[in-house]
């Protein structure tokens, strides 16, 4: 059956695409040739993309594998004034003016085009996509705007062998889970099945036989070398998971040409016979052919295609080649920090909202609290004021996690707002990254420190590098309370006792946040919150479990760990601010959360029976750290001892430390307590590896020269 005209110009259109692609990819490796480019991996093989590019929408959000140029370039077509080939020529050759990452990486991306950069770290932006599309059913339930319209479906492709990554494991199985709770989960992931990663072979029908069987994914299949094949495919896979609101998986089927990047040499695990068989199969031969006997166009227009584009790319390479790299370190990294004012903070709750909402406990407001309780009360505050803000993680909502921290907030709000993660880390924070996409305001649970590693590379990798990679035209501004660090009295040993917040600190941008009491924890909160509504800030905030039920310092009943509520919701601790006591000039103590809490008991001791009445510094905040004001004040000391609850190596001590002999003047007399280098161990062992209150005395003394009796 010949095509219609409407198919004929859809299919020449969409050849267009491919050829631009292929043409790109080729002149990328030209250039690359001549140290003018700086990336050739390609989309050589996996041209067939285009036809998602045609099928989706413009506003469905999508997350793509680093093989589909044609895709973008297909979907540039769907807005007027787009300049794809200039930009994705800007893009190869790291290009200062290049419109997503501004130079910083050859990304596929565009804001305009819905498409956030994605990092090369294979399948991690699957869990992402999964909480976009959950986003979808909750910003409508919210009553809210979000930046998609509700009828959205979410675009996420990734190839053959990344299919086996956990980071996708995950994401499949959490939108499984969803789905098999009728929870919407409009998502369609597309594995383009080249058959091979970089050189290890997909055993045969890997993709169809490991994911077929499973139930809940619909699973399609096309073959992404046929334009007619896979755009009927496609239309199907999309108008399912449009309108059933229902998660897809589709099989791709294409190949890999021209190796996996212009470095690897394909002749070395390939044979020439299968490398000619994938040559054979190569998607812009097939579609000529099939253009040619369908009579839509002739070999003279295809080759006037190719002659016009490839000039066309000649024209925009020699301009852009000109254009300025990055200049200097400032530029670079005027990203990391989005600093921009997106959208200005809400204003606090009318009327008797608040009494109405806190119910019973309003009457108690004025009484002081330990640190659990004002924590929670903070988070119903915040959850009033920001429409927008959600609370998740496992055991959060009915049981109110695992220290009540969150208890009453699935009653208060419903479950929209406050519920429930499966047990995955990798998902929890990925749904965080993706919901933020559109517009909610995440603050996600992590229920133990020890536990934020198995997915650390959603904080490090993802959220954390995204407005850096995008020129901070995508924000995924969230805060991660994470309960953690140790003195639990003996229970729960390394797991619940882990006191490393050594994979936070390198992060550039990221907010790390260790309140050491209530008032201090709800104050730090709320700028916490603030810097994620307003600018899109990855915030960590670290609760310190110990100090949850804290009620007393140095005598039981004597309620000085219990603080009172800071009502005045206009009442913050703006990001860096550090807390200084009353004390003399001889010696000043520096530390944070426990090990503040244990430095203050120190002090009553040092006082009574040492005749010392020492400064203390509650940092508060472990970044940003005001070195300027902090280490002019630390200049006014003659000795300075850091009290670190964390363990020796990697600890923020160091850190200090460095920053005291490089910026004091004069510089102090200076000395650490640190924990040990130890994993903890359970019941009382923890205490000898854990910094303690006596350590912090005899460290005291020891720095002024005394003598400990
Ligand atoms: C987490 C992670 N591990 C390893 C790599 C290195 N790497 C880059 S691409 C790739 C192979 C990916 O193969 P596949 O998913 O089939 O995609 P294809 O390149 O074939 O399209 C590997 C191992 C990476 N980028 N990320
Ligand atoms: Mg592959």
């Amino acid at each position: 059956m010949k095509a219609t005209l409407n198919e004929a110009t859809r299919f020449v259109d969409i050849f267009e695409s491919q050829i631009i692609s292929r043409l790109l990819d080729l002149k990328a490796r030209k250039l690359r040739a001549e140290g003018k480019s700086f990336y050739t991996i390609g989309s050589c093989g996996h041209e067939g993309m285009a036809v998602v590019g045609e099928v989706a929408r413009l506003t469905d959000l999508a997350f793509l594998h680093y093989r589909d140029s044609a895709f973008l370039i297909q979907r540039s077509k769907k807005l007027p004034g787009q300049t794809i080939i200039h930009d994705l020529l800007l893009s190869f050759c790291a290009r200062a003016d290049e419109p997503i990452s501004g130079g910083r990486h050859k990304v596929l991306g565009s804001k305009k085009l819905f498409v956030p950069p994605q990092t090369s770290t294979i399948a991690s932006h699957l869990p992402k996509a999964v909480g976009a599309a959950l986003s979808l059913q909750k910003v409508k339930k919210l009553g809210l705007h979000g930046e998609l319209p509700d009828d959205s479906v979410i675009v996420c492709s990734f190839g053959d062998a990344s299919l086996n990554h956990a980071s996708a494991q995950v994401a499949l199985n959490t939108a499984g889970w969803l789905s098999y709770q009728n929870i919407p989960m409009p998502i369609v992931f597309i594995c383009e099945d080249n058959g091979i990663g970089i050189s290890v072979k997909t055993p045969q029908d890997w993709v169809r036989n490991s994911q077929k069987s499973q139930q809940i994914l619909k699973y399609f299949e096309c073959d992404g070398l046929n334009l007619s094949d896979s755009l009927s495919m496609m239309k199907n896979a999309f108008d399912y998971a449009r309108t059933l609101r229902r998660p897809v998986f589709v099989r791709f089927k294409t190949v890999r040409l021209m190796g996996h990047a212009g470095s690897d040499i394909e002749t070395v695990y390939l044979s020439s016979q299968e490398i000619k068989e994938n040559e054979s199969r190569d998607p812009l031969l097939l579609t000529a052919r099939h253009l040619v006997k369908e009579e839509i166009l002739s070999e003279f227009q295809i080759q006037e295609m190719f002659r016009h584009f490839s000039e066309r790319i000649d024209r925009v390479a020699e301009v852009v080649t000109n254009h300025r790299p990055l200049a200097c370190a400032p530029e670079i990294m005027s990203t990391i920090v989005p600093e921009e004012v997106k959208r200005e903070m809400p204003d606090p709750p009318h009327g008797n909202r608040r009494e109405e909402i806190f119910g019973n406990e309003w009457k108690q407001i004025s009484v002081k609290q330990n640190m659990a309780k004002l924590i929670n009360w903070g988070l119903t505050d915040l959850l009033l004021q920001y429409k927008e803000a959600v609370i998740f993680g496992e055991d959060v909502a009915k049981k109110g996690g695992v220290y009540h921290v969150t208890a009453n907030l699935e009653k208060r709000f419903g479950k929209n707002k406050v519920f429930n993660s499966l047990l995955d880390e990798t998902s929890i924070l990925g749904a965080a990254i993706g919901m933020a996409h559109n517009k909610l305001l995440p603050i996600p649970e992590i229920q133990f420190l020890a536990y934020v590693h198995n997915a650390e590379d959603q904080l490090r990798g993802e959220a954390a590098t995204l407005s850096f990679f995008s020129n901070s035209q995508f924000t995924n501004g969230m805060v991660i309370r994470i309960a953690g660090l140790g003195y639990q009295k003996g229970f729960g040993g390394h797991f619940h006792n882990d006191n490393s917040l050594a994979v936070f600190r390198d992060i550039p941008g990221v907010v790390i946040a260790v309140p050491s009491n209530g008032r201090d924890a709800v104050l730090m909160m709320r700028s916490c919150v603030r810097e994620a509504y307003e600018k899109g800030r990855v915030c960590v905030f670290i609760e310190p479990i110990a100090l949850y039920p804290m009620r007393d310092l140095h005598d039981p009943g004597d309620n000085q760990w219990c603080m009172e509520y800071p009502v005045d919701l206009s009442d913050s601790i703006p990001l860096g601010d550090f807390s200084i006591s009353q004390g003399d000039k001889e010696l000043c103590i520096l530390s944070y959360g426990n090990g503040f809490y244990l430095t203050s008991q120190a002090k009553k001791i040092l006082n009574e029976q040492h005749e010392l009445c020492p400064t203390l510094i509650d940092l508060r905040w472990l970044s940003p750290i005001d070195e300027k004001r902090l280490c002019n004040i630390l200049s006014q000391f003659k000795h300075v001892l850091i009290v670190e609850e964390c363990r020796k190596t990697g600890s923020l001590s160091e850190g200090l430390m460095a920053m005291m002999l490089e910026q004091c003047s004069p510089v102090p007399k200076i000395k650490r307590v640190c924990s040990r280098d130890s994993f903890i161990p359970l019941a009382d062992a923890a205490n000898l590896v854990l910094v303690q209150k006596e350590d912090i005395i005899k460290g005291a003394l020891a720095l002024l020269g005394k003598k400990h009796e």
